[in-house]
């Protein structure tokens, strides 16, 4: 993370996100969930914390689930297969050439390799994806956590997006989805190459997906090619940072 160049604003910010990522004090829920914890915070602590949360609700974990509670299916939604020979020579290999390019403003562009993304440190979580379409699932993923990507690459000054590249096009244009640099870093963002401790199947996204667990499905981009930092979505599509934002009134910050 050291060389992770950001405004002095977000690394406030930061500061007091890791204070917020203590095991037991993550959230709220946690707080009720654990009587020893609410034996020993005074009133006067609860609210100071509350206040904390408000100031930094962003950097909030999503909630996570047990194994119990993953779903039987986990449905595919979009695109279940990408056209065309190319991806179809990428899956009948087992995505053994598939490269993720890290690029835009950043110090040392990089070309990733499925094994790459496996040496960096891995993160899992069991989280439930919300469809803008109405309906639910819950799973686990597994992956590098996003940031640990970006500070191998090293955001320049002024990188104030992430534009996440697909492989797949609806209609006439590619899918491609974006955020800004707080959930970018956030913990819980996460490229994920696993569902439910298997290798992601290809109507899930494979070989590598965003895991974007604070925000709506449509921001989890599936097949994923390229990793872009920007300081502007103007000029990227139609300059709204999504497939769906380009086309209908879905909103660009899809917060749950
Ligand atoms: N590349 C790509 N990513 C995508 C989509 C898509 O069609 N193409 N659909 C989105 C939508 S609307 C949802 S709800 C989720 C669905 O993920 P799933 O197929 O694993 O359920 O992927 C999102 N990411
Ligand atoms: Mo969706």
């Amino acid at each position: 993370m050291s060389d992770l160049i950001l405004p002095r604003r977000r690394l406030i910010a930061r500061a007091g996100g890791l204070a917020l990522s203590l095991p037991l004090l993550s959230a709220c829920d946690a707080i009720n969930e654990a009587p020893p914890m609410r034996k020993i915070l005074s009133l006067g602590e609860k609210m100071h914390f509350a206040s904390q949360r408000a100031l930094t609700d962003r950097d909030a974990l999503a909630r996570e689930f047990t194994r119990a509670d993953i779903s039987p299916v986990f449905r595919p939604n979009g695109t279940r297969l990408p056209a065309g020979k190319a991806y179809a020579a990428h899956a009948a290999r087992g995505f053994a050439d598939w490269r993720v390019a890290v690029t835009g403003l950043v110090a040392r562009p990089l070309s990733l390799s499925l094994a790459d993304i496996r040496a960096m440190p891995q993160r899992s979580q069991i989280t439930r994806h919300d469809c803008v379409e109405g309906w639910s699932a819950i799973g686990e993923w597994t992956g590098v956590p996003l940031r640990h990507v970006l500070a191998a690459a090293g955001l320049k000054d002024g990188a104030r997006y992430i534009v996440f590249r697909c492989a797949d096009r609806i209609g006439d244009a590619d899918y491609y989805e974006s955020c800004d640099l707080v959930d970018a870093l956030h913990p819980q963002t996460v490229l994920a190459w696993s569902l439910n401790r298997r290798l992601l199947p290809i109507a899930n996204g494979a070989p590598l997906r965003l895991r974007i667990e604070r925000q709506l499905g449509y921001k989890h981009a599936k097949y994923l090619t390229g990793i872009e930092a920007v300081a502007s979505l103007d000029g990227i599509g139609a300059g709204k940072g999504g497939y769906w934002e380009d086309r209908v009134d879905y909103e660009w910050y899809a917060g749950i």
